[in-house]
């Protein structure tokens, strides 16, 4: 979820997306609704076993000038007045913890300035103060009691380790009406590590996940076509990457599918690149490394100018009152009104099952042509070959499964335990005939034991 504690309301430039990121208090009040609304969402998303995960955004608070947010509460950010907290000039850090002359983060190079500055010119919370804790605890457990499954920590890099370890101290357990006794809320930690600076993601790794920023960078340039995939063979931790059980991993973010915070728009691939970007997805959800996260987003209309989109700013699909359009379903499963519901393409959404059939197990058969053809099989549980190079894939591959038909849930859907699609036959000793040809629509193909016909 977005950011759900109340947040300013800008007018310039319009009702920006990136507004949610300017905290007013921690009132649940926000352009996606009240609280009465969220607590609805969050019940009916677990009734139906969907958990649901919050944006937390407690760095700093709006910087915004004086206003009022979302949900009424009025600020001042000239005199670090929060009064919907509350929290006042003595809960941020100043001159005395951040020496940067203008206030802000001015090198990334210093770990202090990281921590104490502010953030984009925003109040920085004086997180090592009891009381600061205290207010921020009280959020998350106040999300924890309507249900919330767990939480992204935004801009983990600007807090202490040690900070944050004494707030997540203070958690509550998950709220047994959905989930078993004893359970703990699960964390993720937004640090940007692309090697360079002296903030390591791996100082985050005992209070949760990390968000590893370089695995969409190096497939963003694999799957563009800059990179070889055969390389792909050793893609994990080797490769300067956080041990896999520590990682969150992802394609594209709400950041760099903008040019911004982390891979740059010439790398990561997006849903603007839709047919690199479902190999890459693919390839993704069917690669054992870390935890992954699929994008969901709205589509807006780029305006790159140098390098850079000045349409970077522009929030979700509106009506005339700048509420948020509803994300209407069509007929064939997509999306309408704007919303782009990348988790809903078939080649996406496919192969989330495949990884579920095929968890656990590690990666076997590994094939290559020596550039851009590749195959690999997850033990005897499923298979996946991906042909990104300019001219057409032709083999006789082993892909570990048991003989049988199976269904490619790339080319269609498995459903009555018959296939939409292409079907691919296994041989009793595991081998099959691939054929991808190279201007197909999507030149992969993916087979698991829980798509047999
Ligand atoms: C907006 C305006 C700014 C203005 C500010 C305050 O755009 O011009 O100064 O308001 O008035 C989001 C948007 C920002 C927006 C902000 C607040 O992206 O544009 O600022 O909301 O409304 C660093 C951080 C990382 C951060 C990225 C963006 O380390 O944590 O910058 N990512 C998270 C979120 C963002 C969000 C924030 C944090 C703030 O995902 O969506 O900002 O809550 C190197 C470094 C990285 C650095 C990166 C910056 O790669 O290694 O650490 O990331 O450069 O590009
Ligand atoms: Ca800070």
């Amino acid at each position: 979820l977005s950011p759900p504690s109340e947040h300013i309301v800008s007018t310039n430039p319009s009702h920006p997306w990136w507004q949610r990121y300017q905290p007013v208090s921690y009132q649940l009040n926000s352009r996606s609704g009240n609280r009465a609304a969220f607590a609805d969402m969050v019940s009916r998303c677990n009734n139906v076993g969907v958990r649901v995960y919050a944006d937390i955004v407690v760095n700093h608070m709006a910087a915004a000038g004086i206003g009022t947010g979302y949900g009424g509460s009025s600020y001042d950010s000239g005199s670090l007045s929060y009064p919907g907290v509350p929290f006042g000039p003595n809960d941020f850090n100043g001159p005395a913890e951040c020496s940067t002359s203008s206030g802000n983060i001015e090198n990334y190079g210093d770990a202090n300035q990281v921590r104490n500055c502010r953030l984009l010119g925003m109040p920085d919370l004086a997180l090592g103060k009891d009381y600061v804790r205290g207010k921020v605890a009280d959020y998350l457990n106040d999300l924890i009691g309507l249900g919330v499954a767990g939480f992204r920590i935004d801009a983990a890099k600007h807090m202490w380790p040690g900070d944050l370890a004494g707030i997540l101290g203070r958690l509550n357990n998950l709220n047994t009406q959905w989930f078993s006794s004893g359970k703990q809320p699960f964390v993720f930690h937004e640090v940007i590590d692309l090697g360079g600076e002296p903030i390591k993601g791996s100082e985050y790794k005992s209070m949760g996940r990390v968000t590893e920023f370089k695995y969409g960078k190096f497939l963003g340039k694999a799957f563009r076509g800059r990179d070889q995939l055969k390389w792909l063979e050793t893609f994990g931790q080797s490769w300067g990457m956080l041990h896999p059980f520590d990682a969150l991993v992802f394609i594209d973010n709400h950041d760099n599918q903008r040019g911004e915070g982390g891979g740059g728009m010439d790398t990561i691939v997006t849903f603007f690149e839709s047919r690199p970007y479902k190999m890459a997805s693919a390839f993704m959800l069917a690669h054992p490394y870390g935890l992954p996260r699929v994008m969901s987003s709205y589509h807006w209309d780029r305006h790159i100018v140098g390098g850079e989109d000045h349409n970077y700013w522009i929030g979700p699909p509106h009506n005339e009152d700048w509420s948020t359009k509803d994300v209407i379903v069509n007929a064939d499963g997509t999306c309408g009104n704007g919303w782009v519901c990348e988790h809903r393409w078939r080649q996406i959404a496919n192969m989330v099952a495949f990884r579920n059939a095929c968890d656990g197990e590690e990666i076997s058969n590994w094939w290559d042509n020596g550039n851009n053809q590749i195959a690999f099989s997850r033990g005897n549980k499923g298979f996946i070959a991906i042909n990104n190079d300019g001219n057409g894939l032709d083999a006789t591959l082993q892909t570990g499964l048991p003989a049988g038909l199976y269904c490619d849930v790339i080319s269609g859907d498995f459903v009555n335990r018959g296939c939409s699609g292409h079907t691919i036959s296994v041989d009793g000793s595991g081998i099959a005939h691939i054929s991808i040809s190279n201007s197909a629509e999507d030149p992969f193909i993916a087979i698991h034991v829980g798509a047999k016909i």
